[in-house]
C-alpha cells in the first residue's frame, strides 16, 4: 500500500479559529480525520503532522525520504520565503504536491511568490479543505502513472 505524508507549516494549528472569512471555519483535526477516512476508501496509508518551526518541516521532509512514496505540502507562509524547504523538497527525490486552502495569487503579492512550486510536482490552491483530498487523488494517480 502507498504511504503518504501530509505536512502543515505555521500557523495552520489555527485553523477554524481565528479570520473564517478567509480560511474557513473547517479545524486542522477536522481536515485530518477528512484525510483519514479518504485514504482509507483510496487505500493508501497516510500520515499527518504539523509543525510551526521552519527547520522541523525540513526534518519531516527528510524523515519521509525513507518513509513514504510521496508528500502533500501546505508550507504556510514558508511557501513565500524558505529556500530551506526548496532545497528539502529537491533534495528528498519523492513527488511533493505543493498545496493551499487560499488562492495564494488571488491575494497580496507577497504570496504570489512560491519558493516551493519550481520543485513540486504540482501546485493546489484555493480550494479550502477540500483541497487536501484533491491533493491526495492527485498524489496517488501520479505514484501509479510512475509506476
Ligand atoms: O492558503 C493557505 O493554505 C496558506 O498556506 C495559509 C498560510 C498563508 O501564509 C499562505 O500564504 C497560504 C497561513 C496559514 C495561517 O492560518 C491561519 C488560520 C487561522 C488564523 C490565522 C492564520
Amino acid at each position: 500500500m502507498r504511504s503518504i505524508l501530509i505536512l502543515n507549516g505555521p500557523n495552520l494549528n489555527l485553523l477554524g479559529t481565528r479570520q473564517p472569512e478567509v480560511y474557513g471555519t473547517t479545524t486542522l483535526s477536522d481536515i485530518e480525520e477528512m484525510c483519514r477516512t479518504y485514504a482509507q476508501a483510496i487505500s493508501v496509508n497516510v500520515a499527518f503532522d504539523q509543525s510551526n518551526h521552519e527547520g522541523d518541516l525540513v526534518d519531516a521532509l527528510h524523515a519521509a525520504r525513507e518513509t513514504k512514496d510521496g508528500v502533500i505540502l501546505n508550507a504556510g507562509a514558508y511557501t513565500h520565503t524558505s529556500v530551506a524547504l526548496h532545497d528539502a523538497i529537491a533534495s528528498i527525490e519523492l513527488p511533493v504536491i505543493e498545496l493551499h486552502l487560499s488562492n495564494i495569487h488571488a491575494r497580496e503579492a507577497f504570496r504570489h511568490r512560491s519558493f516551493l512550486s519550481p520543485v513540486a510536482i504540482g501546485l493546489i490552491c484555493g480550494f479550502g479543505a477540500r483541497g487536501y483530498t484533491l491533493a491526495m487523488d492527485a498524489l496517488v494517480s501520479h505514484l501509479e502513472t510512475a509506476s
